[in-house]
């Protein structure tokens, strides 16, 4: 540096010039490491980095580290693009914009009694404190002013324990009694077997800001997986972005407030982040907000991640972390204010690492004594934030003030004791009034068929493109076929009949949505809902051009994520009713790597919350010799978290199935997920193909009866490909005695369809359950139990793969006779 000075020119320009590069230079130092010797840390334990190039005694120095090692620390400058780069130096380097204190001591005070009453009143009781990381309420409060002057109507804020219960009072407004009667735990018959805990629960509730902007609040409810709540509530904030159109994103702001242990570790925060950019998962910027406190229950930021700073995983995106003191509140608070313009701004997101310390232990029956017993002596020491801001700013009153506080509180606690039952603290949105949920009732039944004329008619637009686009060859022949289908010269395909579900729907103006790896043209390449010019690539989509006034057809290409997906897609379903959605894996197996989405939204989101979903699952099935992980998606697992009609379960053994259970799952009004076991080889295979007139059939068939037998003396049931197997076999033996009943809906249980079945064969003295997976797999410990009821003095028999650890064979031989086996057993087996 002293030299370049001694080389600059000694002209009076030539020193200005010198001077601002010097200038510029050593800002620019800054900028890049200044973050690492920041005062982040309240309590001291973080010590800033020595960093050797930060090692400057110079005014441009001294300007520098006020701007860059404050109470504020930004990463930034890896973000490339160079506008977005000057405009968070201009905010760090210029003048601080003044913060309303008053506003912001009064918000302090109001949360930390809050808890201070809780704690008294509820004592032995968890609540999650938010204590060591107050700022959290007014750093929410600015984010909402600015939102707010941006034109936001909504904030879908996503959070898990930490400092829930007072987010719902400060943030989303709800009475101080409403969460202090979930504590009373009023009525527990009211929520026998179901319910949630009560900082799980959503809320919704109305923010007035200091401009008098409303904006509704959404806190969207959350299992204690933590983070998975992160893509379910993008998800539904895309769903309500799309709903609003054009000024959705500005409309609908996402905020996600993490732990330090859990933004770390979790993949699906980094699946989640994964999705900003993405056009059919962006919601024009998340705001993250980790509350973090330096801990992760009694596990220290050194081993909870391999970087300094547990939001750095966001690092790979090209967005800015602002790393703040949550004991300079003013500070806190104009970080809340530049990230949310630069959200407006850019549309990105932004990550604010609010860096504080938990008050108590993980829970307030935990000793965080044991574990860390000095950290938790100088806690012991240290004042609340109310009062050391208090003095910082000179606050007069603030005595009386915080008793007024808590006398409120405590009149809020003495009515909640009288209140009979608990409240609910959320609203549903109007969307959802016509669907229904809970037991399946004979009124939900719909018509699925559709006239010759109506398929005709979308065949016609599914299959044409427009004159001067250059399809592949290979497609080409594909639409020739599929027209030949819809005019009924050629026998209809899955594929096909999706198509016209899906055709039909937007065509009565029900939209669709449809993600998953590699979905738009399908892993079989079986779909191809997205046509590509072969010479310039450019796309036409006929599913988009049915007709004039159709609803919306987004079929998206996933990015290669199942939990994240799932939960976005769940999400979505949540606030889009009207809507098909679904989510398509690449092989049912992998949907394992979403179980806790499976577990904790789509199987029990309606027991725990009362909350709604039409999500649609399809997962490729069946044995083909593919191996343990492209043969099984787990159908034990679906029929083992099946109770009280929470989903329904089905493998349609035909393509006029597939349509009918489709255009079923959007037209009725029972609400609920359904999981599809899709086929993969008999996607175009000719038994499992339907004449078009199929489609004009009144429904969906839960058991498909066997019209080639009469009075069977033994009935193989089954269902997916092994049922076409069954009759292929049966042919060869010609066999005329062996009725073979596809049972297309596992759950809920179609027991009228099956005891009728069984008593059209009133003489079979035997029935088997034939499945190809290992007998620790797929339905039969769920069939067999049921058929015995239904079998009355008749046995029930079973044939199935030996049990195994792994749900198939790896060797494609092995396969094959393991399947002829199945098949001759299904035939032949004796009591
Ligand atoms: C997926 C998952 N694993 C483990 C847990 C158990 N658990 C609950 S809170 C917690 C610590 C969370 O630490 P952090 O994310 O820093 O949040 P904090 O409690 O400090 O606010 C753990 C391990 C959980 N709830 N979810
Ligand atoms: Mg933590």
């Amino acid at each position: 540096m002293a030299n370049r000075l001694k080389s600059a020119p000694a002209t009076a320009t030539g020193v200005l010039e010198a001077a601002n590069s010097e200038r510029e230079h050593v800002f620019d130092v800054f900028r890049r490491w200044g973050y690492l010797q920041a005062d982040l840390d309240p309590l001291g334990f973080l010590q800033p980095l020595r960093i050797p190039e930060l090692q400057i005694e110079n005014e441009f120095a001294r300007e520098a580290r006020q701007a860059y090692c404050g109470t504020i620390g930004v990463e930034f400058v890896h973000i490339p693009d160079a506008e977005k780069r000057r405009w968070i130096q201009e905010r760090m380097e210029g003048p601080q914009s003044p913060v309303d204190q008053e506003t912001a001591l009064d918000q302090l005070i109001r949360a930390e009694l809050f808890e201070l009453v809780l704690q008294q009143r509820y004592l032995g009781t968890k609540r999650f404190s938010l204590e060591g990381t107050t700022a959290l309420i007014p750093l929410v409060d600015e984010i909402l002013e600015v939102a707010g002057r941006q034109g936001a109507s909504e904030l879908v804020m996503g959070m898990s324990h930490r400092g829930r219960l007072n987010v719902i009072v400060q943030v989303a407004k709800r009475a101080p009694e409403e969460v202090f009667a979930n504590f009373e735990d009023v009525d527990p018959r009211s929520v026998l077997g179901s319910g949630d805990v009560k900082y799980h629960m959503g809320a919704t509730g109305e923010y007035v800001t200091r401009t008098r902007a409303r904006v509704h609040i959404h806190l969207v409810s959350n299992p204690s997986h933590l983070e998975a709540v992160d893509p379910v509530t993008i998800g539904r904030t895309r769903a309500k972005q799309d709903r609003a159109g054009e000024s959705g994103k500005s409309k609908y702001l996402p905020l996600l407030v993490h732990g330090d242990a859990a933004f770390a570790g979790q993949g699906i925060v980094a699946e989640t982040l994964n999705f900003a950019d993405l056009p059919g998962y962006t919601v024009g910027g998340t705001i993250h907000i980790l509350a973090n406190n330096l801990i992760g229950f009694t596990t220290t930021p050194k081993e909870e991640h391999s970087s300094r700073f547990s939001a750095q995983l966001a690092r790979r995106q090209a967005i800015p972390i602002f790393h703040v003191n949550a004991e300079d509140v003013d500070a806190v608070i104009r970080v809340g204010r530049m990230a949310t313009e630069y959200r407006y701004q850019f549309g990105t997101d932004v990550v604010i690492d609010l860096i504080g310390y938990r008050r108590h232990g993980h829970s307030e029956v935990d000793d965080p004594t044991i574990t860390q017993p000095l950290l938790y002596k100088a806690i012991k020491e240290h004042p609340p934030l109310w009062e050391i801001y208090a003095e910082d700013i000179g606050a007069e009153d603030v005595g009386a003030r915080a008793q007024a506080i808590r006398e409120e509180y405590e009149s809020a606690q003495q009515k909640a004791g009288e209140l009979s039952k608990k409240p609910s603290m959320r609203d549903l949105p109007d969307y959802w009034s016509g669907y229904k949920g809970g037991r399946y009732k004979a009124e939900y039944t719909v018509d699925t068929g559709l006239s010759p004329e109506e398929l005709r008619e979308i065949t016609e637009r599914l299959t044409t493109y427009p004159a001067d686009f250059h399809i592949h060859p290979k497609v080409k022949k594909l639409l020739e076929q599929r027209a030949e289908m819809g005019q009924g010269k050629r026998a209809l395909d899955y594929g096909m009949a999706e198509a016209l579900a899906f055709g039909s729907l937007v065509k009565s103006g029900i939209p669709v949505r449809l993600t998953g790896q590699d979905s738009r043209r399908g892993t079989f390449n079986q779909r191809h809902s997205v046509l590509v010019d072969v010479e310039d690539e450019h796309e036409y989509v006929p599913l988009q051009n049915i007709s004039a006034d159709q609803a919306r057809c987004d079929i998206c290409n996933s990015t290669l994520s199942e939990a994240g997906v799932l939960g976005f897609e769940y999400g979505y379903s949540r606030d889009y009713p009207e809507a098909l959605v679904l989510w398509e894996a690449q092989f049912g197996d992998f949907a394992n790597v979403a179980q806790a989405v499976i577990d904790q939204f789509v199987s029990a989101g309606e027991d725990k919350w009362g909350l709604l979903s039409g999500l649609v699952l399809l997962l490729p099935h069946g044995y083909e010799g593919q191996g343990p992980e492209h043969s099984s998606a787990r159908i034990e697992r679906f029929l083992q978290l099946a109770a009280r009609d929470n989903f329904q379960i089905c493998q349609p053994s035909s393509a006029a199935q597939y349509f009918h259970l489709l255009r079923r799952q959007a037209l009725s009004h029972w609400r609920k997920p359904l999981v599809v076991f899709t086929p993969k080889s008999m996607l175009r295979h000719p038994d499992a193909s339907s004449p078009i007139d199929d489609l004009s059939h009144q429904r969906f068939l839960s058991v498909l009866p066997d019209m080639e037998v009469e009075n069977a003396t033994r009935v193989l049931l089954c269902t997916g490909k092994i049922g076409h197997e069954l009759r292929e076999e049966r042919k060869k033996r010609r066999d005329v005695s062996t009725a073979i009943v596809f049972v297309d809906q596992l759950y809920p249980f179609p027991e009228t369809e099956l005891t009728a079945e069984l008593n059209r064969h009133a003489s079979a003295r035997e029935i088997v359950w034939v499945q190809e997976e290992p007998a620790n797999m797929g339905a039969l410990s769920y069939m067999l139990p049921r058929l015995r009821h239904l079998a009355g003095e008749r046995s029930v028999l079973s044939v199935k793969r030996s049990a195994s650890a792994s749900p198939a064979t790896g060797s494609a031989k092995a396969h094959e006779v393991e399947q002829k086996t199945l098949l001759s057993l299904a035939f032949s087996t004796k009591q």
